[in-house]
């Protein structure tokens, strides 16, 4: 199949996840056409069937804000022509759902008919979407898909819940490629590096923003290097992060917490951990738990949105109502304190995780296609 993929290109996890399912696709022999406004963070050009195609907005002293969008949509008809793209499959509804179906009407008018696949992430719904300035715009943009994915259970019925959808949603969870994993472990883990042999080592990834809760990671952390030896790492960047920074230097553990800021080698980072801390607000999904998971890394994570999907309380880590600090410390140093213990929860991670595999997934993603382009 020829598919052209729409997708955010930075460290969100809709990007990454769009990234991955392309690659996969494209390493199946599908031919996987990348768009969007500049080269996706996770994206190696070295397979013949992966291409990228940046969207150029031109500055224009006139607008205020450039339209995005409209370059957008201009690109899609422009390759869908020149490559004789079969389906459009856009991640994250705002705008790349409305421009796909602006994209669709134009190609229509040349006689020229494809679907349109829209996967739903989270934050496209629950925090930006809602928000009643862009409501009626991703309301509209979704029903005129030809199918919807949303990539849990929980975000799938927050959807119905706050938007008047009259498609069917179907549930593609994220995955994850744990034959990577087991590929590079060649590589060696240099946890010496970071941290003394008697430190257990705790890591937080995420973009940095209010929705992640960083104060609670600082505070989490700061309860479990009370009790015993330990050192935080925090990955990503984003508008939280100095914030955090402070926090530590205020509690005297800046020595114990390593900022890191956005990397591309997370694997190496989390061959190294012992612990994941994830105590969102929310999180349709939490694709940074299961990345943790996939490498044989327990997590404590809030028990909002489609966490409990992905961590199972007990088994892959704990779960805790949004805000309990106290208790996910309390849980972190169940898992920490001792050996046998986080081996036996090391072991289960990586278990709930192989329910993710790629492998598993990425057929469900194919079917979709078939249908979709069988329909048209
Ligand atoms: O977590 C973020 O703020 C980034 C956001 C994104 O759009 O990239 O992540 C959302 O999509 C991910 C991939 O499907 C999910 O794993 C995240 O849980 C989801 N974030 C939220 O719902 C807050």
């Amino acid at each position: 199949m020829k598919i052209a993929i729409v997708c955010y290109p930075t460290f969100g996890g809709s990007g990454v996840v769009a990234t991955e399912l392309g690659l996969e696709l494209a390493r199946r022999g599908h031919e996987i056409h990348f768009i969007t406004y500049s080269q996706p963070v996770r994206l190696a050009l070295l397979n013949p069937n992966v291409h990228y195609h940046e969207v150029i907005v031109p500055e224009y002293p006139l607008f205020h804000f450039q339209p995005y969008e409209l370059a957008l949509s201009s690109k899609l008809v422009d390759m869908v022509k020149l490559y004789q793209i079969e389906l459009l499959h856009v991640h994250y509804a705002i705008p790349h759902a409305y421009a796909g179906y602006m994209a669709k009407q134009m190609l229509k008018d040349e006689g020229i008919d494809l679907p349109m696949v829209t996967t739903l992430h989270g934050t496209d719904i629950t925090l930006v979407g809602n928000h009643p300035f862009y409501k009626p715009a991703v309301t509209f943009s979704i029903n005129k898909s030809d199918f919807v994915t949303s990539v849990s259970q929980s975000l799938k019925d927050a959807t119905l819940k706050l938007f008047q959808i009259k498609n069917e949603i179907q549930v593609i969870p994220n995955f994850i490629e744990l034959d990577k994993n087991t590929k590079d472990s060649s590589t060696p883990c240099h946890r010496y590096v970071m941290a003394n042999p008697n430190e257990r080592i705790v890591t937080h990834i995420s973009n940095f923003r209010k929705v992640k809760r960083i104060p609670d990671v600082i505070k989490i952390f700061y309860k479990i290097q009370k009790k015993i030896p330990a050192k935080l790492m925090m990955v990503g960047d984003g508008p939280e992060k100095e914030k955090a920074e402070r926090l530590c230097r205020k509690y005297g553990i800046e020595d114990k917490v390593i900022f890191f800021g956005n990397s591309n080698e997370i694997d190496k980072i989390l061959c190294m951990t012992d612990l994941f801390l994830l105590p969102s607000e929310t999180e349709s999904f939490g694709l940074a738990a299961l990345e943790a998971m996939a490498c044989g890394v327990p997590v404590i994570s809030s028990n909002s949105g489609g966490l409990p999907e992905v961590n199972f309380e007990g088994i892959s880590g704990y779960l805790s109502e949004v805000g309990h600090i106290e208790e996910m410390a309390h849980n972190a140093l169940r898992i920490l304190k001792e050996d046998a213990i986080l081996a036996t929860f090391k072991e289960n991670a990586l278990l709930v995780a192989q329910k993710f595999d790629i492998k598993n997934i990425l057929p469900i993603y194919e079917e979709l296609y078939e249908k979709a382009i069988n329909i048209y």
